[in-house]
């Protein structure tokens, strides 16, 4: 008798095949590296992170947004601080507002409420300690010997590693009669330069991923998770394997959106490099070598839509 196969179900509008990667079970280390090859983007649940943490940061986070321009440029100023509309310093604008530190910044010494600076310190100890559990798994499941082989490059307290909290505030711009409904950007796309990123957001879209073919889809927001995205530190590392994600903003009508970014970077002396015991005989580096200094230097003086990696891929 023959048996009939079901067709494929079709893919409803909306669906999102995002990886979802629970990170508490550590036969996920193979879905990681995939999710990492095929998107350089996956959402990580089970993650440890105390939510009740993540919500006072948000709170105090909101309570500085909500201050007076004058206020927030007082009690932080450029380049490692307050910021609104203008991203780097090359002509970037967005629908956004943000506050921008190294994330192993001495919080005591920051001119915030004692409630802030604790939760900023907090969350950033956290946040830091799931990333390197979860660059434990990557390099298990790429069949790597020594664990710490690519956690150890961001865990010091020297490291270069940023924080960032971004608010997009409602944008009235987007209005069917006045534009059309256009898109506004809260923030342009762009790759991040570092080796791996950590987003939380509050219940509000507007993140989009770039997927290789070119098209943009949108990322639920899921304010209980955190969303890792590769950067082209690591793409460089993994010698192309994994993909740097291109990621961009999209503003709201109605809604603000509350974002809290954790850059994991090197030291500004490591030298990034393809990791040799991922390059077999044959193969060879796609890249030539650079320090991270370099590469931030060079970050900081491009635009966000740049191809950074250009400039450093072997003929
Ligand atoms: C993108 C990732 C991080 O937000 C950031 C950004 C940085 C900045 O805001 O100063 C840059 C951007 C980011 C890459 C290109 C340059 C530098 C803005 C910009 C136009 C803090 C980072 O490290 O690189």
């Amino acid at each position: 008798m023959a048996v009939l196969s079901k067709p494929a179900a079709e893919p409803k509008f909306g669906f999102s095949p995002i990886p979802v990667i629970d990170i508490s079970d550590p036969e996920s280390k193979q879905a990681i590296v995939k999710a990492c090859e095929d998107f350089g983007f996956f959402k990580v649940i089970n993650h440890g992170v105390s939510s009740e943490l993540v919500s006072v940061l948000e709170q105090e986070a909101v309570k500085f947004f909500s201050l007076l321009k004058s206020e927030k440029t007082q009690l932080a100023g450029y380049p490692f601080g307050y910021g609104s509309r203008e991203i780097g310093r090359n002509g970037d604008v967005g629908w956004v507002e943000y506050l921008l530190m190294n994330a192993n910044l001495d919080f005591g010494s920051v001119p915030f409420p004692g409630i802030f600076r604790n939760a900023l310190s907090e969350y950033t100890t956290s946040v830091k300690k799931m990333t390197c559990h979860v660059l434990e798994m990557i390099t298990d499941g790429l069949g790597i010997k020594q664990r710490d082989t690519l956690s150890k490059l961001v865990s010091d307290s020297n490291t270069d590693s940023m924080f960032r909290l971004n608010h997009y505030p409602p944008c009235p711009l987007i209005n069917k009669n006045t534009n059309g409904g256009k898109n506004v950007i809260g923030f342009g796309e762009h790759t991040d330069p570092q080796i791996i990123s950590v987003l939380r957001s509050n219940n509000t879209s507007g993140l989009q991923i770039c997927l290789t073919d070119t098209s943009w889809i949108s990322v639920p927001s899921d304010p209980s998770s955190f969303f890792f995205n590769v950067c082209d530190s690591l793409q460089v590392l993994t010698n192309g394997r994994f993909k740097s994600v291109k990621h961009r903003v999209l503003a709201n009508s109605r809604k603000s959106r509350v974002s809290m970014i954790y850059f994991a970077g090197p030291s500004l002396t490591q030298r990034i490099a393809p990791l040799t015991c991922l390059i077999d005989n044959e193969e060879e580096s796609l890249y030539e070598e650079f320090t991270w200094s370099e590469y931030k230097n060079s970050a900081d003086n491009s635009r966000l839509s740049d191809n950074r990696l250009q400039q450093f891929k072997k003929e």
